[in-house]
C-alpha cells in the first residue's frame, strides 16, 4: 500500500544520543512520563508523555491538560523535534505541521497491541496527513496490517535511529507492537526504547 515510507538510520549515533537524553530529561522532568490508565482500569504496559496537546487515555480524545492524570498542561514541543519530523515528512512527499508529540516508553515486557491512530479530527485523516514514527534505544518488532483488523500483518523491525512515515492511504492502517528486543540498543541509547509519534491534529495546522 502506498502512503509508508521506512528511513532507515534516518538519524546518525550521535542524533540518536541527543534525542535519547532529551528524551530522558522531559520524561523526568516538571511534568513527567507517566502510566496512562485505558477505558476499562487496564494500565498500559508503555510510559506515555504527550507534547503539544494530551491523548487522554480514558476519553480517547486530545485535551490541553492531563484531566485523566495530574491536571498538568502538556508541555511544549521542542521547535528541533518538529523540525526533524516535518523533514522526514518532506522526504516522503508530505507536507506536515505536527503539533502533538507523543513520547512512549517501552521496557522489555512492554507491548502496544494492534490499533488504528484516529483520534485525530477527520479532515486530517480524510487528507491522509501522515504520523511520523521516530525509534531510539532498543529493536522493536513492529506489524503492519491492512484497513481492518482482520487483515494480515507483516512484521518490521525497528531499530534505533529509523523513522517511519505513514500518511495518504496508510493512515489508517492496523499496526502494533509485538516485543522489545533487550539489550540491543546502541551505546548512549537505552535501555529500553523510546518512540515518538508526530501528528498534526487538524488539516489546517495548529486548529482546535
Ligand atoms: C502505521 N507506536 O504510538 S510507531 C503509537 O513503534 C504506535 O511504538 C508504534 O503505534 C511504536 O500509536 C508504532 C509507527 C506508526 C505510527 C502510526 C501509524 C505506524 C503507523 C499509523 C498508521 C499506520
Ligand atoms: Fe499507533
Amino acid at each position: 500500500m502506498k502512503g509508508l515510507s521506512l528511513f532507515r538510520c534516518f538519524l546518525p549515533l550521535p542524533a540518536q544520543q541527543q534525542l535519547w537524553a532529551q528524551c530522558d530529561t522531559l520524561a523526568h522532568g516538571a511534568v513527567p512520563m507517566y502510566t496512562p490508565t485505558v477505558r476499562g482500569g487496564r494500565p498500559m504496559s508503555v510510559g506515555m508523555l504527550c507534547l503539544g496537546r494530551h491523548w487522554n487515555a480514558l476519553t480517547y480524545g486530545y485535551e490541553p491538560t492531563r484531566s485523566d492524570f495530574d491536571q498538568a498542561p502538556a508541555p511544549p514541543i521542542p521547535a528541533s523535534f518538529r523540525e526533524l519530523a516535518a523533514r522526514a515528512a518532506e522526504q516522503a512527499g508530505f507536507t506536515f505541521a505536527p503539533d502533538i508529540c507523543i513520547v512512549n516508553y517501552y521496557n522489555e515486557t512492554s507491548r502496544m497491541g494492534v490499533h488504528q491512530d484516529k483520534d485525530e479530527q477527520r479532515d486530517a485523516l480524510e487528507a491522509g496527513i501522515p504520523i511520523v514514527s521516530v525509534s531510539l534505544g532498543d529493536t522493536a518488532r513492529f506489524v503492519i496490517g491492512g484497513l481492518a483488523r482482520r487483515d494480515p500483518t507483516s512484521p518490521l523491525m525497528l531499530h534505533s535511529g529509523d523513522v517511519l512515515v505513514m500518511g495518504g492511504p496508510s493512515r489508517l492502517r492496523f499496526h502494533g507492537v509485538t516485543r522489545i528486543l533487550a539489550g540491543t540498543a546502541p551505546e548512549g541509547t537505552g535501555p529500553g526504547r523510546f518512540n515518538l509519534t508526530f501528528r498534526q491534529y487538524g488539516l489546517r495546522p495548529n486548529e482546535q
